[in-house]
């Protein structure tokens, strides 16, 4: 029997934040929907059951006959797009979307739009704050924690999205005011087929938008865009016309547009040639959207930076402890090493290990070998760093994270920084990157 479109129904997949708040949106809207989830049990079931009684729920299974009738699919970033059911169910001629697209269709105010390996979170809350202090009524969310449909209000003047590939992979149609992919570097490779379609699914983010900001240091970032977008890049080197870069004057560097200084790094709270970057970020894509440039200078010299990331948490005995427990992949945990080295008189003890998501560890190499005298490795994957990191650096092996502390504790002296950037997911041991950085930071805390 064929049912007639009217009584077709829309299915939201997934029941965790993003999934409740889909569910939620479009109840409010007098839409009918009809939800799933693979897990049995999820966050949210519950939830929903006693909140929208009258949404009906499949719960442990994705119900093929349901899928395939359904006017529409929202699917959540956790269930990647190729699963078998919605490919199926997209064979059938059912449109599958994301949050990020509904979001996108219903926003009223400018988007900024903002993916990359690594660096998202940092950029676009240093943004959000930049307009915010701006005295711009800005909304920030996405990837970053707050599902994009629960942002959604009349008042909100700019929105500041951090979004990721798996947001991305289901959004065909973005239309950001300005939008930037900051960096490309292997991550996720145990949901993606290859580097190119993790490449190809962060480059979703340029899709209809009115300007774009591009990474001059990685050429991954730079889109093919069309007459008429316009452009503004940034990055480490001396900047041309309209673009953002570093100037040296009498010693002294400054972050600077063309031939223009507009802030010496030392200013900076956040360190680290990698946030030198992400400062440049922020400001081009401050001024795509309109903000002032002095009032952003000014948050630049407040901002200080995300817990998790590069975090500066103590000197004991003359050894400088980090937290970098947001250094879930191997360009992170470069990009931490290379950062943090100027700033280190010593060596870096670099604790890492956890859950590789697919990782080729080789591509730390040159960092460890130029930056680490010695690597504690723990967790699920620890051997696989070990083999691929063999005669780079001293090689201890722990088989707890307590006892990799300790370890990394015994082997630092005067001057030395101890570093916890694992390069991996934190998922075999811990319930997430912030309960890891708190375990480490509860370490530190009690020497
Ligand atoms: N899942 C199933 N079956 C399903 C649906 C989901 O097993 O049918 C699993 C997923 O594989 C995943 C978990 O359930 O392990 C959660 O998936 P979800 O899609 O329900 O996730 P949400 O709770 O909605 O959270 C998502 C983002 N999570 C993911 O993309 C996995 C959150 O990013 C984001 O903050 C939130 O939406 C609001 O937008 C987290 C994340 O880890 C922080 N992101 C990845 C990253 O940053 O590397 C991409
Ligand atoms: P994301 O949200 O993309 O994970 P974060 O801002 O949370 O990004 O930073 C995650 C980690 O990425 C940091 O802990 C640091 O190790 C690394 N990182 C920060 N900025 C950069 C950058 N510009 N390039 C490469 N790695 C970076």
């Amino acid at each position: 029997m064929s049912i007639i479109s009217t009584d077709r129904q829309r299915v939201v997949i997934g029941l965790g934040k993003t999934g409740y708040s889909v569910i939620a949106f479009l109840v409010a809207r007098g839409i009918r929907v009809i939800a799933m989830d693979t897990r049995p049990q999820t966050p949210y079931s519950e939830r929903v059951q006693q909140e929208f009684p009258q949404v009906k729920l499949y719960l442990g299974r994705l119900e093929q006959s349901v899928l395939s009738a359904a006017s529409q699919i929202i699917l959540s970033p956790g269930l990647p797009l190729a699963t078998p059911q919605i490919q199926q169910a997209m064979a059938h001629g059912v449109p599958v979307v994301g949050d990020i697209q509904l979001f996108a269709d219903y926003a009223q105010a400018p988007v900024v739009a903002i993916t990359g390996s690594n660096a998202k979170s940092t950029v676009t809350t240093l943004v959000a704050q930049m307009a915010q202090d701006a005295g711009v009524t800005v909304a920030v969310g996405g990837n970053l924690g707050t599902p994009a449909l629960d942002l959604i209000n009349d008042d909100v003047e700019l929105y500041v999205m951090e979004l990721s590939s798996f947001q991305l992979e289901t959004t065909p149609a973005l239309k950001a005011s300005v939008a930037t992919v900051l960096n490309v570097s292997p991550d996720h490779l145990d949901r993606y087929a290859s580097y190119l379609h993790y490449h190809q699914a962060k480059h979703e983010i340029f899709k209809g938008c009115q300007a774009v900001v591009v990474n001059r240091d990685d050429a991954l970032s730079a889109p093919m865009i069309k007459p008429g977008v316009k452009q503004l890049s940034f990055g480490l080197n001396h900047p041309d016309l309209n673009q953002f870069g570093i100037i040296k004057q009498e010693g002294a560097a400054y972050l600077a547009k063309f031939n223009e200084p507009l802030l010496a790094v030392a200013k900076l709270k956040i360190k680290g040639s990698h946030n030198h970057s992400n400062a440049l970020a922020a400001l081009a894509l401050g001024e795509s959207a309109g903000l002032d440039m002095a009032s952003m200078l000014t948050t630049l010299q407040t901002y200080s930076g995300l817990e998790h990331r590069c975090q500066w948490l103590k000197c004991h005995d003359g050894v400088d402890y980090y937290n970098d427990s947001k250094g879930t992949n191997v360009g992170a945990t470069v990009a931490a090493l290379q950062g943090l080295a100027p700033d280190t008189q010593g060596n870096i003890i670099l604790m890492a290990g956890g859950v590789a998501k697919g990782a080729d560890f080789s591509l730390l190499k040159d960092a460890v070998s130029q930056h680490v005298a010695s690597l504690v490795l723990y967790g699920q994957d620890r051997e696989k760093l070990a083999a691929a990191l063999q005669g780079e650096a001293d090689i201890q092996l722990a088989s707890s994270f307590e006892e990799a502390f300790a370890l990394a504790h015994a082997s630092a002296q005067h001057g030395d920084a101890v570093l916890l950037s694992p390069a991996c997911a934190s998922f075999d041991m811990f319930k997430n990157f912030e309960h890891r950085g708190q375990a480490f930071t509860q370490l530190v805390a009690a020497l």
